[in-house]
């Protein structure tokens, strides 16, 4: 986490103060009962202990799970407007947190999170069950009830889509929970507790406690009072998590965890499109749309009078669904291999409050070295660096575009989740041979399909085993698109109405029905 709070940025932006940096249980900022790391409370087993009993007490005789749903989504939306009136300082706050650009956190992250909050609040008071003829003189109904008390364990790659990604239907459902930030970016979480109480959330419905995960985190997937682990992160703690969940109350898991996502690219495609594309599912990206903060891109934004906005994408990789693994059908391969050699010579790698720049740091010494290693480890393995191949500076965490070519499917480059700037480039020659390459993986969290081919599209689209298909665009995501994985990926979907499955159950109810003539 970034630690210089004074002062003002570079681009004027009034630096945000930091008022919130201690646990946020039963609707009180507290201290931890344990240490505190510099300025932000590291809360562990016997914080979330308070905080599992402040949401069960919330849960079991409070009012959130028992008021009408009308009322809980009136309340969500007086949540979102304050999210709003609160943007500017909640994006500086993100900026200093998580290193993420002001500008795009003030217009996208920041709205398309209130927005998320008003989806969900609208869908509140839409929760049905179903009526059922039972065989017999015996009629049924289903109720769909909240499941309870939620755990909400989330990354640091999207601090505030993620909190509202989770946050958001099990407020809906009428659940209550602990939050669990990571580690590197507690801050806005915090400010996101206080602006819950001043829209009339009560007190225990929504508790946040920082810290780190082999403390706090794991108290929240042991603790037996806790119903629910919604995780976003790696596959090796969802792994983790799972196996505290069977150890403990056998309480539901939701994972939403690595990928290794493929782009393929059949001959009929614009190469030129295919490339940028390509680049774009790792790299940046460089773009008009319309402006729509429900279209949460992680974009550097330039507004144009007419209401679209330029853009290129900050990614660095460290994006669950980058699209690593790219197969190119024979018949372009050479040129495409030619001219994203030749557009990588503009890719500008530097300082992220730039606007001109291309590609950001990596977050952190970790992930950077991480990265360097996963290079390192290509080129013994025998592919060859199209572009990049090393750190481009001296200071800070940069790491140059990095291309392989003569890719094998069992490299270590093609097969693990990297997070980091670094594409496989590989060739295909029939779309029998792109979908089995393309499936074979232990994940299965996005894909990206370039072709002009309806039938093609249609026909990969249905056979790759992942949870969200791109055709002929990449990371076009709204809060009405379910999004998850297939295998080692996860399971359970953040996002659209599915989303609020996850926080509710089914129960059947069935009563005698006498003289009935049916
Ligand atoms: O993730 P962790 P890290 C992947 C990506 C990245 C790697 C490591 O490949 O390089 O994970 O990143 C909490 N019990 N993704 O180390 O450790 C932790 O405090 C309970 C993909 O950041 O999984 C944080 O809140 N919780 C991913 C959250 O888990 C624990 C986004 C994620 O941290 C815990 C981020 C434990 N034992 C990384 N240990 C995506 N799917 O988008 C840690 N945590």
């Amino acid at each position: 986490m970034a630690s210089e709070a004074n002062g003002s940025t570079g681009d004027g932006v009034k630096m945000p103060e930091i008022k919130f940096t201690k646990l946020f249980i039963n609707g009180c900022f507290v201290d931890a009962v344990s240490e505190v790391i510099a300025d932000i409370a590291a809360g562990d087993e016997e914080d979330v202990d308070l905080a599992v009993k402040a949401a069960r007490e919330a849960f079991d005789h409070g009012k959130w799970p028992r008021m009408s749903g009308f009322e809980r989504g009136r309340i969500m939306m007086k949540y979102a407007d304050l999210i709003d009136q609160h943007a500017e300082e909640l994006a500086a706050l993100e900026c200093l947190d998580a290193g993420k650009l002001f500008l795009l956190n003030k217009i996208l992250d920041v709205p398309g999170a209130s927005n998320m909050v008003r989806y969900y609040a609208g869908a509140a008071d839409k929760i049905h069950g179903e009526t059922l003829k039972i065989v017999g003189e015996f009629q049924g109904y289903t109720l769909r009830e909240p499941i309870g008390v939620v755990g909400h364990i989330i990354p640091w790659n999207f601090p505030t889509i993620m909190f509202f990604f989770k946050v958001a239907p099990a407020l809906a459902a009428g659940c209550t929970m602990i939050v669990k930030p990571a580690e590197q970016t507690p801050l806005t979480a915090l400010y996101y507790a206080h602006l819950a109480k001043q829209a009339g959330i009560p007190d225990g419905v929504l508790n946040v406690v920082t810290g780190f995960g082999h403390t706090a985190g794991a108290a929240i997937t042991a603790h037996m009072d806790v119903d629910k682990v919604s995780f976003t992160g790696s596959t090796e703690v969802g792994r983790l998590v799972m196996e505290a969940a069977a150890r403990s109350n056998l309480k539901s898991v939701s994972l939403e965890l690595g990928g290794k996502s493929p782009v393929i690219i059949f001959d009929d495609s614009d190469v030129d499109m295919a490339v940028d594309l390509a680049r774009k599912a790792i790299f940046f990206n460089k773009a008009r749309m319309v402006l729509s903060p429900n279209l949460y891109l992680v974009v550097f934004v330039f507004i144009q009078e007419d209401n679209t906005i330029d853009s290129h994408m900050q990614l660095q990789g460290e994006i669950c669904v980058a699209g690593s693994r790219v197969y190119v059908q024979e018949g372009i391969y050479d040129e495409f291999v030619r001219k994203i050699a030749e557009s990588s010579k503009n890719w500008i790698v530097g300082d992220p409050f730039y606007a001109h720049v291309h590609q950001g740091p990596q977050v952190d010494k970790k992930q950077f070295e991480k990265v360097l290693k996963y290079i390192d480890h290509g080129k013994r393995e025998g592919a060859t660096i199209l572009t990049g191949g090393k750190p481009c500076s001296e200071k800070g965490f940069y790491i140059e575009p990095t291309i392989f070519t003569d890719v094998k499917d069992d490299m270590l480059i093609a097969k693990d989740e990297i997070f980091g700037p670094v594409m496989s480039l590989m060739k295909f020659k029939t779309i029998e041979e792109a979908i089995e390459r393309a499936n074979n993986t232990r994940y299965g969290l996005a894909a990206g399909i370039v072709t002009k081919d309806l039938n093609i599209a249609n026909r990969v689209s249905r056979s790759i085993r992942a949870g969200i298909i791109w055709i002929n665009c990449y990371f076009a995501f709204d809060d009405d698109c379910p999004f998850g994985g297939y295998k080692m990926s996860g399971f359970g979907r953040d996002s659209g109405m599915h989303a609020l499955e996850k926080y509710l159950h089914v129960k059947s109810v069935v009563t005698p029905i006498y003289g009935s003539p049916w």
